[in-house]
């Protein structure tokens, strides 16, 4: 907040599309109050303007993005399963080690035992990681809890952490991302159970931003995904689906008919899904290190979504079992390299278009005038740049609502 800045000597990439995530195109912004006022070519600021600029920084022909945003996370969580990592290795697949009762449920096992301090604890290195990489919004989803009070906690930790670390957080409740033990062979009623008495419960306590589920094969039906989002409608909650990771069942028409925000993986989705969610807006949110740790094939059809006129989004899907990582940079050079997006895509992929899956658009994730004034400096010049580099990170300095969070200039 407060009084107005100018930023000069910079390469600003506005990131309102993909077509302005490509070049620099103005030198220059204006915040005021925490916003970004004006954006352009300082010849052209208004002398009116300029006078009220009481700071102005040079940024030495630097890159300035919009701040970061990771539109998909489950970040609150304990344990590891670094254990399942080796077996997978000696060639066992991620679903057979869930059929035997490990996967997510051995990471709600260990959610369950401990309390929001040891979540707490378990997720600050890994928010930091992100934060340190210009990430200024994130998505932190519940779904290792599974009964109401451990789902209560894990949202309750996700909002403490918004507050510690002055970062953006939207909570998910994805209470639908695997069948309990307590309601082993009663998958519809444990979903019936989540949606219609834990759902307004949380809703009430204020913990919930979106609804997901997890519709795939080995997890959640269709069917179950209009129980949750009929629940989620009669609430006024907007909705997203992890959908076709491994088989499409189905899930993308229920989303795109219930207008979600997102649905997440993609890796088997037919012309017609793509359709239906390029009509209902819709973002597909591609996760690229889980395709990456799982060994995947094929792809999610990139080309495909892209003729439909889907927006698509990158994000690190950072969780302990298929996508252990904490670097969106990682993401969106992986997005690059195993799914053939340019690194203009790329980059939106991780401003306008991860706004756009978690509603925060247009006030986040670009900057025009009006947003919030969030954005990274970086020792870099083109925006492509952070794309090409792996476990090289250029991110200098972090504003927050117009003033450095973090880093210097
Ligand atoms: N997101 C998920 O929720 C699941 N896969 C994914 O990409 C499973 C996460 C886990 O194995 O813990
Ligand atoms: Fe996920």
């Amino acid at each position: 907040m407060g009084p107005a800045a100018l930023w000069r000597n910079a390469r600003v990439v506005p990131c309102t599309s993909v077509a302005t995530a490509t070049a620099p195109d103005a030198d220059a912004l204006v915040t005021e109050d925490g916003r970004v006022v004006w954006v352009g070519r300082e010849p052209t600021l208004s002398p009116g303007l300029r006078a009220r600029c009481a700071t102005v920084h040079d940024l030495a022909g630097r890159l300035v993005t919009p701040g970061l945003i990771d539109c998909h996370t489950h970040l609150v969580f304990a344990g590891d399963r670094a254990a399942e990592f080796a077996e997978r290795q000696r060639g066992v697949s991620y679903e057979e080690i869930a059929r035997r009762g490990g996967g997510i449920l051995s990471t709600v096992r260990a959610t369950r035992a401990a309390d929001a301090a040891a979540l707490i604890e378990a997720a600050t290195p890994r928010l930091e990681s992100l934060l340190r990489e210009g990430v200024t919004a994130i998505e932190i989803k519940s779904g290792y809890g599974l009964t109401l009070e451990d789902e209560a906690r894990m949202l309750e930790v996700a909002r403490t952490l918004a507050r510690r670390h002055d970062i953006e957080v939207r909570t998910t409740y994805l209470a639908a991302h695997a069948v309990p033990p307590e309601f082993a062979g009663r998958g519809a009623e444990y979903v019936r159970v989540l949606a219609r008495e834990w759902l307004p419960e949380l809703a009430r306590r204020g913990l919930v931003d979106a609804v997901d589920i997890y519709c795939d094969r080995g997890a959640f039906s269709a069917a179950d995904a209009v129980t949750l989002f009929d629940a989620a409608r009669e609430l006024g909650l907007p909705v997203k689906m992890h959908a076709g990771q491994f088989a499409d069942v189905g899930g993308v028409e229920v989303a795109a008919r219930f207008a979600a925000l997102s649905c997440d993986h993609l890796e088997e989705l037919s012309a017609a899904d793509a359709a239906r969610m390029a009509q209902a807006g819709t973002v597909a949110v591609l996760l690229p290190v889980a395709y990456y740790t799982l060994g995947q094939a094929p792809p999610p059809p990139v080309q495909r979504l892209r003729d439909a006129g889907v927006l698509m989004a990158v994000a690190t899907d950072c969780n302990p079992g298929t996508s252990p990582c904490a670097s969106i940079l990682l993401a969106m050079n992986m997005a690059c390299r195993l799914f053939a997006l340019t690194a203009e895509e790329a980059l939106a992929g991780v401003t306008c278009h991860a706004a756009r899956a978690l509603a925060l658009s247009p006030s986040t994730g670009s900057l025009a005038p009006g947003a919030t004034a969030d954005f990274v400096v970086w020792d870099a010049t083109a925006p492509y740049e952070l794309s090409y580099w792996t476990g090289l990170n250029r991110c200098r300095a972090v504003v927050r609502r117009g003033a450095i969070a973090r880093g210097k200039l």
